[in-house]
């Protein structure tokens, strides 16, 4: 397998999966800084021109929760994402669809305002209105930990709990919502930021040059 990557950017979650599997893959560069995303090269890979892509035997995948959920069915007995049970499978798909859907689109107001709206008044009210929302969802999950963590799906670390370290540093930047006020998030980012696999991406990843937002590490 071949991910498509950007350092820092959401492709580190299907990463650090394919870190965790330890599974034979290698990983991309798509340097953004050099425009590369737009190349034709590129676009043959992801006409959608992002990351991640994961080219494997059967062709490429793109969304990262079709990502996450192949390497589920692919690699069964890893746990990483439980396959086996239906309702295990569908709470995970639910965790995944509601930060890619909901959270991952809001940060995107801040990112990328101009996609939204061109104006530049209307993009600065575009944007005021991330943190209070972004702060309302991430209630969610914060009440979600503290009812049944240390993970997000209870005892067991699974791809959700990638997701979230992702996500809940990107709040950390401080523009989109307030890390500080969830205790139980900020908990778990400490515990994922301790695993090994999450260390050797983020190494990895940094190494290969670009922008890696620094609200990844501690
Ligand atoms: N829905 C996609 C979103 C992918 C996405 O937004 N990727 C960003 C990096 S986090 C990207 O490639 N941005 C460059 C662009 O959109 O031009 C997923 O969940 O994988």
């Amino acid at each position: 397998m071949k991910l498509f990557y950007y350092p820092g950017a959401c492709s580190i979650i299907p990463h650090i999966a394919l870190e965790e599997l330890d599974a034979p893959y290698s990983a991309v560069m798509v340097d953004f800084n050099a425009g590369e995303q737009l190349s034709a090269e590129y676009r043959a890979i992801n006409p959608l021109l992002q990351v991640p892509a994961l080219a494997c035997d059967e062709g490429t995948i793109t969304q990262t929760p079709a990502i996450l959920s192949y390497l589920a069915l692919r690699y069964p007995d890893s746990g990483l994402i439980e396959s086996s049970s239906p309702w295990q499978f569908a709470k995970m798909q639910s965790f995944h669809m509601f930060i890619a859907t909901t959270i991952h689109i809001l940060f995107r107001q801040i990112s990328m305002p101009h996609e939204f709206v061109a104006d530049e008044s209307a993009q600065a009210s575009l944007k005021a209105r991330v943190p209070s929302m972004s702060n309302h969802y991430f209630q969610f999950i914060e009440d979600q930990l503290k009812a049944g963590g240390p993970w997000v799906h209870g005892d067991k670390f699974s791809a959700s709990d990638i997701y979230l370290y992702a996500f809940a540093s990107y709040l950390k930047i401080g523009d989109r919502g307030d890390l500080k006020r969830f205790e139980a998030i900020s908990a778990h980012r400490q515990r994922v930021l301790a695993r090994p696999a999450v260390k050797r991406v983020l190494l990895k990843e940094t190494e290969a040059g670009g922008d890696i937002p620094m609200s990844l590490f501690n």
